[in-house]
């Protein structure tokens, strides 16, 4: 149903919240919709059967809501993502809808386990990791916070692929998460809309006027795909659409025509293929024709679903900023711009200064990265090639945007080369982030150290030239599914010392404080955490068959596998305490037990950070065979970290590693999650680690390395890695145990890349960070093995970090960006 077709008041009611009426609803699906009997049913028809009768549950507030804001006619965010890494749907939505306990009563009452059904949930990974993830958390938020939103993006047939390993390598499978069928997801065909690409545009004469229009070559459609995105227990329920490409017929009929049917079929193959799969890399886009496509096909269903179905038939569109503001989460859906800018000029024949007008209100930027090679350039060759009426629309919006920084810098044709969207060199390209900074009302970054180096050194001549369009929002994560779903344990802990408003109001964990000095309390915590290790274990038993050793401080890195993130730092700690046990430096009897748990993904193209991976794990499997280190560090690396995964490792961690080189994580999102859970950081000075230091205090984070000027200093003056390997033994030990193949069965080969990488490039300074990374560790430990002291720590780190939730975020956004209230229920 695309909103439109709602009309009048919901009809629809939801069936009886009671174990009888949720059984019978529950049976009538697994007849009527699976066509079995509860007898006959498999596993998969009873998920299916039970994942449509919560969706009926939720039915009736979902037409509601969509009433609702029509009446209101109020503004909506649209948030624009080509990512959202949803995770599993259905306990969320059995939390939003009060459902957990009926619904685990009633199945019991028919023999069935509750999460039996859950673990055959094969989770939407239709994004990368935080930006994507960052999405979900945030439409959650606006749901819950009865903000509307709809959230616009992409259903790509193959989400992030499913990790391997084979000998310790990453191995790629393809993601087929539509497999066992998609029972959150309502498809709408009827209401496809036409995309066009390719082609050329002219001129012609209107009445008078001269216009453009573009001659496309070929089209495709684009069909929404709908899901609900519940609030939590509010009675609201948003809206994510994703668009899914079709073959058009017309573009087929051309080839049945001549005859082909073979070409036929595979030019709709060739249509089709532009949803087909996720590209897997994160931070570092490849510049794909595909991609491109991608980015454009999902920008323009969504401005045309919205101007043309959302709105009322006679909306007039000058009003346009005054019911939507297009949030672009980054770069990839910049092309947005251009293509209203297409709407307004040549559909609706507005002048382009009014066009302009309107178009700069109705977007907002908000930039992830730091780093240069993650901001999007497109070729000019490759945009005129595809979209070549955008080509000229940027062309023109960049011509005008000279002139005016000429008119107030005269004669600086320096800054004129350093601020244009269109880039001369290495070869002509469009600039997607400076386009989106010269469209959008406001430009943010995602903490605030982010925002004041994207201020101050990714777009300076911008933040210079509009001081006032730069502002910040911190991020945060959803503490329904962060916390209330994924540590029931922790969850009721917290109830009991501050009430149930939490769930909500995170701010509230701030009540949690004192009882850090309370033992009884201390003790209850911990019991928590042993709870979440048990059930971690469980289920790494149960998944991978890894057994965890029992009374470890569990120390966990998980995140997208990139070199600027190093994963590398975190193997040399754990070389370095292996061969301070084999020298006799440590004894395995008394150390500190700990066990390195890692999960990451590289991008399939990525070879050294698949060397990384296979570093991990070659690692890995020496050190837990080494009878020598009695069992006192152990290595575990599950494959295909992916939300659910970390939804029952992080409330089991002792020890976050967010431990980025200062000046390149741009936020961080796992930091705030481990934060929440319990875990204390040992992080740098990046990122949000540096709001979360501030808010937990530094008594209670292991902060250590080099801060971002002292970076900056280090590469101006040339920083050269072979220097710390000379004159620090340890580090000197710790990467010619790795060069010399120890861990790789006497092949030194196997690792020379590498290791000669980090003696001679090592562009993200791990060996300048060594030293005071391996101290900060030495003081973890001395500092876990006060067991009260560790504890009070963690506590605190629980209720210092309210402030990371994604509702205050979105409270920011709406305060800063968006201006967008929320619509309250009559
Ligand atoms: O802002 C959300 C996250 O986005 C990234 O994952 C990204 O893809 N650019 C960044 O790397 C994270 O720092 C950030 O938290």
């Amino acid at each position: 149903m695309t909103d439109k077709r709602v009309n009048g008041s919901a009809v629809v009611t939801s069936p009886q919240n009671t174990v009888e009426g949720f059984v019978k609803e529950f049976l009538r699906e697994l007849s009527f919709g699976q066509g079995v009997t509860l007898e006959r049913a498999s596993v998969n028809d009873q998920y299916l059967a039970l994942a449509r009768t919560v969706r009926q549950y939720l039915m009736a507030r979902w037409l509601e809501t969509l009433q609702r804001q029509r009446e209101a006619q109020a503004k909506s965010v649209a948030y624009l993502s080509a990512e959202y890494l949803l995770g599993r749907q259905l306990d969320n939505a059995l939390l939003a809808t009060d459902l957990t306990e009926v619904v685990e009563e009633g199945l019991a009452s028919l023999g069935i386990e509750l999460q039996t059904l859950r673990d055959q949930e094969t989770e939407p990974g239709l994004g990368n990791g935080g930006l994507g993830r960052l999405a979900a958390c945030f439409v959650d938020s606006l749901a819950t916070m009865s903000v509307p939103c709809i959230g616009y993006g992409i259903r790509y047939d193959y989400g992030i692929f499913r990790q391997t390993f084979v000998d310790g390598w990453q191995v790629e499978q393809p993601d087929n998460w539509l497999a066992l069928g998609a029972p959150w997801e309502f498809p709408h065909p009827e209401a496809a809309v036409t995309v066009h690409f390719g082609g050329r545009t002219e001129t012609y004469d209107d009445e008078g006027v001269e216009r453009t229009r573009w001659v496309h070559d070929w089209d495709v459609l684009g069909v929404p795909f709908n899901y609900m995105v519940p609030g939590y227990q509010n009675g609201r329920v948003n809206t994510l659409r994703l668009w899914s490409a079709k073959a058009t017929q017309a573009f087929d009929l051309q080839i049945f025509n001549s005859g082909e049917y073979v070409d036929a079929v595979r030019a709709q193959t060739f249509a089709e293929n532009i949803s087909k799969v996720l590209y897997p890399e994160d931070s570092t886009p490849q510049g794909k024709e595909l991609r491109l496509q991608q980015q454009y096909f999902f920008v323009a269903c969504s401005i045309k679903d919205f101007v043309d179905y959302v709105l009322p038939e006679d909306f007039d569109l000058h009003r346009l900023p005054e019911r939507i503001i297009f949030q672009l989460n980054d770069t990839h859906p910049v092309i947005a711009v251009p293509e209203l800018m297409r709407v307004l000029v040549d559909e609706k024949k507005w002048d382009w200064d009014e066009a302009w007008a309107v178009t700069q209100q109705c977007f907002a930027y908000t930039c992830h990265t730091l780093l240069p090679e993650a901001l999007e350039v497109w070729s000019v060759e490759l945009m005129g090639r595809l979209l070549p009426r955008h080509l000229e629309i940027i062309y023109r919006i960049n011509e005008e945007f000279l002139a005016e920084v000429a008119a107030k810098h005269p004669g600086d044709d320096a800054l004129l080369e350093r601020m244009s969207i269109i880039a001369e060199r290495p070869e002509r390209s469009v600039r997607m982030a400076y386009l989106a900074t010269v469209a959008g009302s406001k430009v943010n970054g995602v903490a605030a150290l982010h925002s004041d180096l994207l201020r101050d050194k990714v777009l300076p001549d911008f933040s210079a030239y509009w001081p006032d369009k730069f502002t910040n929002v911190t991020n945060g994560v959803t503490p329904r599914r962060f916390v209330r779903l994924s540590n029931p344990a922790l969850s009721e802990l917290i109830t009991e010392a501050v009430g149930v408003g939490w769930v909500t109001d995170l701010e509230r964990l701030r009540g949690m404080e004192p009882l850090a000095d309370d033992q009884e309390f201390r003790e209850k915590f911990r019991a928590v955490k042993a709870h979440n290790k048990e059930r971690l274990s469980t289920l790494l038993q149960a998944r991978d068959g890894i057994t965890l050793p029992a009374d470890a401080m569990l120390d966990v890195m998980v995140k997208r596998l990139h070199e600027y993130k190093r994963q590398t730092l975190k193997v040399l700690h754990i070389v370095t305490l292996y061969d301070r046990v084999l020298r006799g430096e440590l004894d395995p009897a008394t150390m500190q037990k700990r066990v390195f748990a890692f999960g990451a993904k590289a991008a399939p193209g990525y070879h050294m950070a698949k060397q990384i991976i296979g570093l991990i794990n070659h690692v890995g499997a020496t050190i837990n065979d080494d009878p020598r280190l009695g069992g006192a560090l152990t290595v575990v690396f599950p494959p295909n970290y992916n939300v659910t995964l970390a939804e029952t490792l992080i409330p089991a961690a002792d020890l976050s590693e967010q431990i980025s080189l200062a000046g390149k994580e741009a936020s961080g999102t796992g930091n705030m999650k481990f934060a929440l859970n319990g875990a204390l950081t040992i992080g740098t000075d990046d990122g949000a680690n540096v709001e979360i230091r501030e808010l937990v205090g530094d008594d209670n984070f292991f902060l250590f390395g080099l801060l971002e000027p002292q970076v900056a200093d280090l590469v101006a003056a040339g920083y050269q890695p072979g220097r710390y390997y000379e004159e620090d033994p340890a580090l000197k030990r710790a990467v010619d145990l790795i060069a010399s193949g120890t861990f790789s069965g006497g092949d030194g080969s196997v690792f020379a890349p590498l290791v000669q990488n980090l003696l001679t490039e090592d562009r993200f300074l791990a060996l300048a960070d060594y030293r005071s990374y391996i101290d900060a560790q030495d003081r973890v430990d001395a500092a876990y093995a006060d067991v009260e002291g560790w504890t009070r720590s963690a506590i605190l780190n629980v209720a210092r970090s309210g402030f990371f939730s994604s509702d205050r975020s979105m409270w920011d956004y709406i305060d800063r960006i968006w201006h967008t209230p929320p619509v309250v229920s009559r």
